[in-house]
């Protein structure tokens, strides 16, 4: 009953045991506005490509998991307005529904993880809000990376956010949480959060080693590898905290699944555009890394069997 969907270039990969890096779709419906999230969409696969690697971006289209979109798909995708925005809770309804949806990363680590790619590069993951403390909103992504198997690079997590709390539910759940590169955990749109992030590692071949390792151990979950946005890149630390402050002021009354698309595109109004751009630069350097995590990988251990 389940029907997974592959693009041409990723059953070729599949067959060949090649490296290949997951996308996730939720960026693309929810996360930026059209035409830039095509372009964004786009460019990162062909990061992906030049880096050695095959891109998946997955998605559900009318009732099917599709793992890796043919260009045309992406192109209908990412002019979809009326997109679900799928996480744990919502993918085996969407599926049985057969509706149209985009997934967020807990629903692309399942997704990929049936898929057997161990690899998933995004920009920034989901996690604790703040307020969460009378709110509740936690993001399904942080219970995820304690169940799925799936090493996800991302630019740390936005501090639109709880970042402080974040990272604890984060070791509370047993999540590794490895910087690359340097001390700090970054903050999505700057390098530096001032939080220490407990683990780091720069050497792709040892990432792609612990992720072997936590399989030997029969740990469940993945790790997060925070990969920080480049340098002439990042905007200051004291101009996007202006920004997310009044965000957060004009989208109090978002709840649920709104609340990250909500504010994000504020945020995206208020620099004018400057929030995008930088967006855009984090998420190509994090498929780069992916793709180097991946081809690493792909050498250290044998193909996996494929059954369809
Ligand atoms: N953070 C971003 N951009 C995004 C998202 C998060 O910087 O597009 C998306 C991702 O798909 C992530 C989801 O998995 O939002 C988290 O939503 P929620 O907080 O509702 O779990
Ligand atoms: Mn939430």
């Amino acid at each position: 009953m389940l029907a997974m969907r592959y693009s041409s270039e990723v059953a070729t990969a599949r067959e060949a045991g090649a490296p290949i890096v997951a996308l996730e779709s939720t960026i693309i419906t929810h996360g930026m506005p059209y035409p830039q999230n095509l372009a964004m969409a786009q460019q990162v696969e062909a990061d992906i490509r030049a880096a050695g690697a095959t891109p998946a971006t997955i998605a559900v289209l009318g009732g099917a998991i599709h793992i890796g979109l043919e260009p045309a798909e992406l192109e209908t995708l990412a002019q979809a307005k009326d997109a679900m925005k799928l996480s744990r809770a919502d993918l085996a309804v969407a599926l049985a529904m057969g509706a149209t949806g985009a997934t967020t990363v807990a629903a692309t680590m399942i997704c990929a993880t049936r898929a057997g790619i161990a690899v998933f590069a995004t920009g920034g993951i989901g996690g604790v809000h703040r307020g969460a403390e009378s709110s509740f909103d936690i993001s399904a992504d942080l219970q995820e990376l304690a169940q799925s198997p799936v090493t996800v690079v991302a630019a740390g997590a936005k501090a639109i956010l709880d970042l402080p709390k974040t990272l604890e539910v984060l070791e509370t759940l047993g999540v590794p949480v490895i910087a690359h590169g340097q001390d700090d955990f970054p903050a999505f749109w700057s390098r530096i959060s001032g939080l220490p992030a407990p683990l780091r590692m720069d050497d792709v071949g040892q990432i792609a080693r612990a992720h072997l390792m936590r399989g030997e151990l029969d740990l469940p979950g993945g790790q997060l590898v925070a990969n920080p946005i480049p340098e002439p890149d990042e905007i200051p630390r004291a101009v996007i905290d202006g920004w997310i402050a009044q965000a957060l002021e004009d989208c109090a009354g978002a709840a649920a699944k709104e609340v990250t698309p909500r504010l994000l595109a504020r945020i995206f109004e208020l620099s004018a555009g400057a929030s995008l751009t930088a967006n855009i630069a984090l998420v190509r350097n994090n498929a780069r890394l992916g793709a180097e995590i991946a081809c690493a990988l792909a050498s250290l251990r044998p193909a996996p069997h494929i059954d369809g």
